[in-house]
């Protein structure tokens, strides 16, 4: 059974949107067309059954309309605040707990020297797949796993450091289904994955790996049209949305909200 999600938590992009992190080569992004993207991305959430929680941007930290990195959610059970790899990154955190304890009674975070980017993990039914990156360490990967472990959840990691082109893991697999991943040429032979049904990222749509089980559709990048169409030919649904200007800083459809 693949979670239902009733709220996500969004942080629409700051004026000093283009000032964060990326190693993206496409150009700086355009901050207003950024905004219509994000009102778009918000929109289709609330479409497919998700209650959207808008917290104001903050134009101090200008990377923190990528929410998902803050967050580790188990829906319904649930949360760990995370302590982001890159410095300039960590301040995002304290708005993300004030935002999540209506929610849940206790919110545990990953202690240093442990380092874990929500982006690297990757919950697949009752198992998760911890990415060590270059922000997430053993450390963090091994503290998230202790407290997944509480929940009776299992976890494996799947090192990405020498992968060209993805910053998390996520920039390169989506779970699906619990046993269905959507995966990119360079992880589609890594042993951690042996077993679950693959949809193979063609050729040129690695992007496109990033896309987001919603509820009863699947919302992915526009631009990937082979990868939408192997989607379209296992029955799923799909809302595609352009994304142009958070892919020009390394962001994509899941770190732009915390679902649950
Ligand atoms: C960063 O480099 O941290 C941001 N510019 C992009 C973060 C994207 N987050 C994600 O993939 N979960």
């Amino acid at each position: 059974m693949f979670s239902r999600f009733t709220r996500a938590i969004v942080r629409p992009p700051a004026r000093t949107f283009p000032d964060g992190l990326t190693t993206a080569a496409l150009g700086t992004p355009g901050v207003d067309l950024a905004l219509r993207q994000h009102a778009a991305y918000c929109a289709a959430l609330q479409r497919h059954g998700c209650a959207v929680i808008t917290l104001p941007p903050d134009e101090t930290l200008p990377d923190s309309t990528f929410v998902e990195d803050m967050a580790m959610i188990i829906p319904g059970r649930g949360a760990i605040l995370t302590r982001p790899g890159a410095e300039s990154r960590r301040g995002e955190v304290a708005a993300i707990a004030v935002a999540l304890q209506p929610f849940f009674a206790a919110l545990p975070c990953i202690m240093a020297p442990g380092t874990l980017d929500a982006g690297d993990v990757c919950e697949a039914g009752d198992h998760v797949f911890i990415g060590l990156s270059h922000r997430t360490n053993a450390e963090g990967a091994t503290q998230l796993a202790s407290w997944l472990a509480s929940f009776g959840l299992t976890a494996s990691t799947v090192d990405i450091r020498a992968v060209p082109g993805i910053l998390h893991l996520k920039s390169g697999i989506a779970a699906i289904d619990a046993h269905r991943l959507v995966l990119i040429d360079a992880l589609v032979d890594h042993p951690a994955f042996a077993g679950y049904d693959v949809v193979h990222v063609p050729a040129g749509e690695d992007y496109g790996a990033n896309c987001v089980r919603v509820n009863d559709v699947i919302v992915t990048s526009a631009g990937q049209p082979d990868l939408d169409a192997a989607l379209r030919a296992l029955g799923y649904r799909l809302e595609v949305l352009d994304m142009s200007e958070f892919r020009k800083m390394d962001g994509g459809l899941s770190c732009l909200s915390l679902r649950f």
